[in-house]
């Protein structure tokens, strides 16, 4: 019987001593590392959020399911990158100023590196200057990745890719935005390239820009 749901479970419920044993498991069945991360992991988390939406769980539990799902995620990773890292150039990765959310972020960086790029992940709270920096310390850089999980923290997104035309970057690279609050219309409005609702959309849209 798969192990997925309860991984899902264990996802959803932070029990993050259980979380390697049981992804383990999985994986010794033969089941498929994309379907674990989907199925067990990334619907998990949208339960979390719907649950903190409703007030069932607060800060602390979002905190351990997110724990959680990162050590399963760490350990998915080597089977999901196992493609030619880099052969497409670098891809500068951050989650925006004011927004600590990093595991969409972190999963759009594996399926970008699985598709072939070198990641640059400058982490969270990311300063737009700081995106301008890294572009300019990394001239091989072909596509700039920005992450936003908090309507708040949206117009920090339009802030850099302000920043980016300001420094004279603008040229140099593709812009890729995306996160929960995140859609195509407001892409579209702060001139991004392009926007996808998911990391795995991500890895085709960053593979068709560069192409
Ligand atoms: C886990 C979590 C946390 C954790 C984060 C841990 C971590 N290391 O990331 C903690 C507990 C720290 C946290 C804190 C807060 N959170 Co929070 N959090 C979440 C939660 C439950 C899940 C986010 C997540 O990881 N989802 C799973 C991943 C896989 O999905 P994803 O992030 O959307 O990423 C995918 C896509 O969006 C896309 N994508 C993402 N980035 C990018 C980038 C590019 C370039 C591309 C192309 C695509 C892309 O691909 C990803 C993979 O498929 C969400 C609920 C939700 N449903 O989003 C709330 C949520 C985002 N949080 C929320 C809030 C309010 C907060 C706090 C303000 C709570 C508080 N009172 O302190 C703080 C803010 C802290 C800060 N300054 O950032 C709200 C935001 C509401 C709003 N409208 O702004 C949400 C929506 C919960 C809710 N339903 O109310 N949070």
């Amino acid at each position: 019987m798969s192990k997925i749901p309860e991984i899902a479970a264990a996802v959803e419920t932070g029990k993050i001593k259980l979380i390697e044993g049981l992804v383990q498991e999985a994986l010794d069945a033969g089941e498929d590392p994309n379907e674990i991360l989907d199925k067990g992991m990334i619907d998990a988390m949208s339960i979390v959020g719907a649950k903190f939406q409703t007030n069932e769980i607060f800060v602390p539990e979002m905190l351990v399911a997110a724990r959680t799902m990162k050590k399963g995620v760490e350990m998915l990773r080597p089977l999901l990158t196992a493609g030619a890292i880099g052969k497409h150039g670098k891809y500068i990765i951050g989650t925006v100023q004011g927004d600590l959310h990093d595991i969409g972020k972190n999963l759009v960086a594996l399926m970008i590196e699985a598709a072939g790029f070198e990641i640059v992940d400058l982490g969270v709270d990311v300063p737009p200057e700081k995106f301008v920096e890294a572009i300019k310390a990394n001239p091989g850089c072909k596509i700039v990745g920005a992450s936003a999980l908090l309507t708040t923290t949206m117009e920090a997104l339009r802030g850099t890719v302000k920043a980016i035309v300001e420094a004279g970057c603008r040229d140099l690279v593709k812009i890729m935005i995306g996160g929960a609050p995140i859609t195509q219309e407001f892409a579209d409005e702060i001139g991004a390239d392009a926007y996808t609702p998911d990391a795995g959309s991500a890895a085709v849209v960053a593979l068709q820009l560069v192409s």
